[in-house]
């Protein structure tokens, strides 16, 4: 049985907000907006809010997956009891380094692995509870899943991040606040100090109990203490200061998504961080912070595998739509794939995985702006350093920049003969802020710059798609920013149809 997803959405949310003002407890560079600011004002915070080298490696590991693995995957379920007995937990041909070349194949950097699901069936041998795999038939009761999958992860080159819910439906002393939040935080210290380095630390916000059921008061900051002190470099995420949920489950992405948040905002909401948004933040006297988005959403229905679904892996148009919208949209594709009962990814979303990554290495292959002349209507105090050739240079540390108050700016790019092209990929210096609010580009057509395709916001990175090109000059136009503008790279791509 699959519940539906709908009824967890007012129960992640209430959650987010409480989770978003502990995030201010951490205030690296968050700043106090105030009622009596004026609009320049709030501007010139807006962009001094700055990532943390934390938040830039996450964001440098654009396309992440999500590994479902559990209770569930032997019961057919999405959300367990917490009642279901450990002996049903028993992968036949339980193998990490087929996950790895799965996900590999498609592209991805990192994954993020169930460690304990809402059921509070325990992936690992922890010693604060028999729920879990020690008292299962697989590999005698001696197995853990979380070492092997964090091993072939990092032998792969890939990140490994923890999901643990914080919703335990097994632990009898939750709802008992202060002993549940010591057995959660002794679970984590469990997870942060044996499987190597953690990148992220997933906290879901979901909590099914009813209005009868069990009041558990979540020690956010505790929690937050345990990871800081024992894995610093781990983003966390969702309930979490580090990574925002993007507010939905289906991989539906926002037109402009904005890094830099106010706090107090709902997280399903369509304008996070626009000049309006800001705003009212100011009136209420709101903090800002760093707060990225991440897109999470299944390759098929359930988060769960389930063979029911095994004719329901979505198709590689939606997924690339959606890989195009998140990683494309300035935020984090986290794309869920569910091993099977055998303890390996089905072939179903083997093949996906492989469409997805001969796709993605087809269309990003050469990059046709590389090297291209370039020259900008401004150029922040005439510096070489923030020269508009920064932006072709192959390099995504150097940047083109204009000066303070200078807020439109063009990029024109020449190529020594006609290139042809579908596809364009723009990033901002983010270690700088996030500042661009509108820009287009441009195609030169007989003897006329023609608007091939314009949107807002930029952040790390936006991707653009249209209709194919061929020219032999290109021009960036910026037509709104936050006090001045920043522009790492700049690429465009002939992308094959999507068989
Ligand atoms: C939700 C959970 O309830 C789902 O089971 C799943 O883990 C998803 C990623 O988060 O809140």
């Amino acid at each position: 049985m699959i519940e539906s997803m709908r009824t967890k959405a007012p129960i992640i949310l209430a959650v987010l907000v409480i989770a978003m003002s502990a995030a201010n407890a951490e205030k690296s560079s968050a700043v106090e907006l105030g009622p009596n600011d004026s609009p320049d004002q709030i501007l010139a915070k807006a962009v001094s809010v700055v990532p943390s080298d934390r938040q830039i490696a996450w964001q440098q590991v654009e396309f992440a997956a999500f590994l479902h693995f559990g209770m569930n995957t032997f019961t057919d379920r999405e959300w367990g009891e917490g009642t279901e007995d450990e002996k049903l937990f028993n992968p036949t041909d339980f193998d990490a380094r087929q996950w790895m070349r799965a996900v590999k194949a498609a592209g991805i950097r990192m994954v993020i692995l169930t460690c304990k699901h809402h059921d509070g069936f325990c992936l690992w041998p922890s010693k604060y509870t028999e729920h879990c795999v020690r008292n299962s038939p697989w590999r005698d009761g001696k197995g853990d899943v979380v070492a092997e999958v964090a091993k072939a992860a990092h032998e792969a080159g890939l990140k490994f991040g923890i999901y643990v819910s914080p919703w335990d439906r097994h632990d009898k002393s939750y709802g008992d606040s202060a002993v549940y939040n010591e057995h959660m935080k002794n679970q984590l210290r469990e997870l942060l100090t044996g499987y190597g380095e953690i990148a992220e630390v997933w906290f879901d916000g979901a909590c099914g109990e009813g209005p009868n059921g069990k009041r558990q008061e979540y020690d956010w900051d505790g929690y937050y203490g345990v990871i800081r002190e024992l894995m610093p470099k781990a983003a966390i995420a969702i309930c979490g200061p580090d990574v925002r949920w993007c507010g939905n489950e289906a991989g539906s992405t926002r037109a402009s998504e904005w890094s830099v948040i106010p706090g107090g905002i709902d997280a399903s909401a369509q304008d996070v961080g626009s000049r309006d948004v800001l705003a009212a933040a100011a009136k209420r006297g709101a903090w800002l912070t760093w707060h990225p988005s991440e897109v999470d959403t299944s390759i098929r229905p359930g988060w769960f595998y389930h063979a029911s679904e095994d004719d329901k892996v979505r198709p590689l148009r939606d997924l690339l739509s959606i890989y195009f919208g998140s990683v494309g949209g300035n935020a984090q594709l986290l794309l869920n794939i569910p091993p099977d009962r055998r303890g390996r990814i089905s072939d179903h979303d083997v093949q996906r995985l492989q469409e997805i990554g001969d796709y993605l290495r087809a269309t990003f292959a050469t990059n046709l702006a590389a090297g291209a002349k370039a020259s900008a209507t401004n150029v922040r105090g005439h510096d070489p350093k923030y020269g508009a050739d920064k932006t072709v240079d192959g390099d995504a540390e150097t940047y083109w920049a204009s000066d303070d108050g200078v807020t439109e700016a063009a990029i024109t790019y020449e190529f020594a003969a006609p290139k042809t092209f579908n596809t364009a990929v723009i990033q901002e210096q983010i270690r700088t802020g996030q500042r661009i609010e509108e820009f287009a580009l441009y195609a030169w057509a007989d003897g006329d710059w023609k608007e091939i395709a314009h949107a807002t916001t930029v952040g790390h990175k936006r991707i653009l798609r249209f209709p194919e090109v061929t020219t032999e000059k290109v021009r960036l136009r910026i037509s709104q920013s936050r006090v001045s503008a920043t522009i790492a790279n700049f690429g465009l791509y002939e992308a094959p149809a999507i068989p």
